[in-house]
């Protein structure tokens, strides 16, 4: 059957029912510069040809970016990110129904993008844009929250916690709450704890993976988003390009944790460990003894 609202994950708060399906978002990044797949779709014909493969891979969602946010990386100007992201929203939109998500740290690209047809907004540096709750808000979207310390171009310099798992929480609770109260329903702002967005490879991600149930216990959907991510570069040796089983370690212990989503360059592989993890995950508590 189809699902009514495929944006949104049919769940009571509190705990993820076993049954749900773990959205994997398709990363179609529209950027020169994206750590691993930055220059590779050089217009917008070639993003829009990208997007539809990773829908026929399997894809959920497609979250569509025209701003890196590797680290080190210097911010775009809006009329540069709306020319590089919202032809390809628009294409997009016309050519299949995969809901499309916009990431971006603007609400005015986020409005822009919603009015073309995206119904998601991967809200990257979470809220430092008040007014991307108001945007979502109006346009009935689902909010993903996104924690960012610092900026991009400084922010993996020497970032500071005293309890990672407790301040990331703490501080996306406290942007749930703004949405909400700005008019974004509760269930449909999903919480991501940022890895690699001013977190030091292992004493911040791990951490954030390991306790990852507390996100969980929030209520909020969550959403985890390591696809080749420089930590498992750190914990493994491997150089960018080799680092798809490290990607799909993470996905699936993400999912056993309890994520509903997770945000992968890799489709197809994605989807295959992702589903995996799920039925293993909604197995619990069959034949107990
Ligand atoms: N990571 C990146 C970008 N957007 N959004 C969410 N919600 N969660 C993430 O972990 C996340 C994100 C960075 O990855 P990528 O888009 O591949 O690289 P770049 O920022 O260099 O374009």
């Amino acid at each position: 059957m189809q699902d009514p609202r495929p944006d949104t994950p049919s769940r009571a708060p509190g705990a993820p029912s076993a049954g749900a399906r773990v959205r994997v978002l398709g990363i179609v990044n529209v950027t020169p510069d994206s750590f691993w797949d930055g220059g590779r779709l050089s217009d917008a014909d070639a993003a829009i040809a990208h997007g539809l493969a990773l829908a026929a891979q399997g894809a959920d969602w497609l979250d569509v970016g025209g701003e890196s946010t590797r680290p080190g990386s210097a911010p775009v100007s809006e009329a540069e990110e709306r020319a590089r992201v919202l032809p390809v929203i628009e294409g997009l939109a016309k050519r299949c129904e995969t809901p499309l998500s916009i990431d971006t740290r603007r609400a005015s690209v986020a409005e822009a993008a919603l009015a073309r047809g995206a119904r998601i907004v991967n809200a990257v540096a979470g809220l430092r844009d008040p007014a991307l709750a108001a945007v979502c808000a109006a346009h009935g979207a689902t909010l993903i929250l996104n924690h960012m310390r610092g900026e991009p171009a400084t922010m993996q310099r020497s970032p500071v916690y005293e309890d990672v798992v407790r301040e990331v929480r703490d501080e996306l609770l406290a942007e749930a709450a703004a949405a909400e109260r700005a008019g974004v329903a509760r269930e449909r702002i999903w919480l991501d704890p940022g890895l690699g967005f001013g977190k030091h490879s292992l004493h911040h991600n791990l951490p954030l993976l390991a306790r990852l149930d507390v996100l969980v216990a929030t209520g909020h959907p969550v959403l985890v988003g390591a696809s080749r991510k420089s930590f498992i570069g750190a914990l493994t040796g491997a150089p960018v390009e080799a680092r798809l089983p490290g990607s799909l370690a993470v996905a699936s212990v993400a999912v056993l944790a309890g994520a509903l989503g997770i945000r992968a360059h890799d489709v197809a592989e994605t989807r295959q460990a992702v589903d995996v993890a799920a039925a293993i995950r909604a197995a619990r508590g069959v034949g107990d003894p």
